[in-house]
């Protein structure tokens, strides 16, 4: 155990409302488990006896397996499903964001938007087109695009629904990631798009690619052509390994920091155009009236955003002491420059510490302590990101956006705290 430092100390004043403190405090771990008697998982967990002979150690484990499982004491990190009942094909699966740490989606819990169900593609028999305004249509195999250079890119995709409760009057109870949980972040790994479109030639007048899927929905969209030239990849690869059927097997379109629905899975064409299709995913969604009457359409990069993951609604904290906020933040513009975090629910705000890496278009992990005295608090943090987009308060967003809203809900989020350690979403 290490003996208090005068600086260390410091460390252990508040730094904002509500009980905050400075965000290196956890660095030093001497100071937590030494003088900070405060930790009351760490105070619960020397309470416990050690078991000398636990069965798992009197004989020898499990055999190996092929593919690995969680531990089956982990069955509650699920994704949580809503599909339209008269048309099961048709729906979302959220990812459980309260349930992970790091930055990365297992993709076995990456969140899904299905239109019309999950095709189960025979990769022998898919093929790529790319046409229209080209000087050379192209077809693509997969094998073939398995011959191409490879680029692996970190990044978040989010549907433009997510978070779209919080336009409810009422505030939802949900736990955090069922409510905004159709955000997941992955490695992808594939051949960049320029590099297709290069070699097809796009014709002076192509300013926007057509992109299909093959769903049994077909489902289209317009990209413009200066996005897949910069940053589109047809991905191939999720987290190490080929991409599940769910996100888009065997080959989707990943534009890193837009809105989900233009990363097309299943993509079988790619038809460069003048103009874009005006599709139904362009039109009548995705897309929202202003109370001026004028409609946002093609609203491609996703806001600046965060969120507490912990603690968070359907938690609850074991008595005043110390704790770590800790969340998600990201934005489609660039890199989460700063995170603030409010104990008195948005009178003062203390910096968050970022966990590298912290990468453009990409989750972005944030912590902070926190001595919770055990009085009704308010959690909150707000993201910025480093082109300047700042997430806003929930009344400023209706202010600009209206009540109707269902799309491209970002506004700051509330948690409140419970003298008995219960945590609920509010408006505050
Ligand atoms: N072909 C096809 N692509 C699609 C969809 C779809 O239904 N069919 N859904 C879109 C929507 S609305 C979103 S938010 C993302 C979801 O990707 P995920 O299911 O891998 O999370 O895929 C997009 N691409
Ligand atoms: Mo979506």
């Amino acid at each position: 155990m290490r003996k208090l430092a005068q600086s260390d100390s410091d460390l252990l004043s508040p730094v904002a409302g509500g009980g905050l403190l400075d965000r290196r405090l956890f660095l030093k771990t001497g100071l937590v488990f030494g003088a900070a008697t405060l930790l009351p998982s760490a105070a619960a967990a020397s309470a416990q006896p050690i078991d000398a002979k636990p069965p798992w150690m009197l004989r020898p484990g499990a055999p190996f397996s092929n593919y690995g499982e969680p531990s089956p004491y982990e069955n509650k990190t699920i994704r949580w499903i809503a599909a339209n009942a008269k048309a099961p094909a048709n729906g979302i699966s959220w990812t459980p964001l309260h349930r992970l740490e790091g930055i990365i989606t297992p993709s076995g819990l990456h969140f899904e938007r299905h239109h019309n169900g999950v095709p189960q593609i025979e990769p022998a028999r898919h093929r790529l087109l790319i046409h229209g305004l080209v000087r050379k249509p192209l077809f693509f195999s997969i094998d073939d695009l398995l011959r191409y250079p490879t680029v692996s890119r970190l990044c978040f995709i989010e549907c433009g629904g997510n978070s779209n409760a919080g336009w409810h009057e009422q505030p939802m109870q949900a736990a955090a990631g069922y409510f905004h949980g159709l955000a997941s972040c992955s490695e992808w790994s594939g051949v960049p798009l320029a590099v297709l479109l290069e070699e097809a030639g796009l014709e002076p007048g192509a300013t926007w690619l057509i992109a299909e899927g093959a769903d049994a929905i077909a489902m289209n969209v317009s990209i413009p052509v200066a996005k897949a030239m910069d940053d589109a990849i047809l991905a191939l690869y999720q987290n190490g390994e080929r991409l599940r059927p769910e996100n888009g097997y065997p080959v989707r379109l990943v534009l890193p920091g837009w809105e989900g629905v233009l990363n097309v899975k299943w993509l079988r064409r790619l038809h460069a155009a003048e103009a874009p299709v005006m599709a139904r995913n362009e039109t009548a969604k995705y897309t929202e009236l202003l109370p001026s009457g004028k409609a946002r359409q093609f609203t491609f990069v996703m806001d600046a955003k965060s969120l507490i993951t912990h603690p968070s609604p359907g938690m609850s904290l074991n008595g005043a002491g110390l704790y770590q906020i800790t969340g998600l933040a990201w934005s489609g513009g660039g890199k989460v420059s700063r995170v603030e975090v409010s104990a008195d629910g948005g009178k003062t705000w203390a910096a968050a510490a970022l966990q590298e890496p912290v990468l453009p278009q990409c989750f972005t992990r944030f912590r902070i302590p926190w001595r919770w005295s055990g009085a009704p608090a308010i959690l909150k943090s707000r993201a910025f990101d480093e082109t300047g987009r700042v997430q806003p308060e929930r009344s400023a967003l209706l202010a600009e956006r209206g009540s109707q809203g269902y799309f491209h809900y970002n506004a700051i989020v509330s948690w409140a705290v419970a003298p008995d350690g219960t945590i609920s979403h509010v408006y505050a």
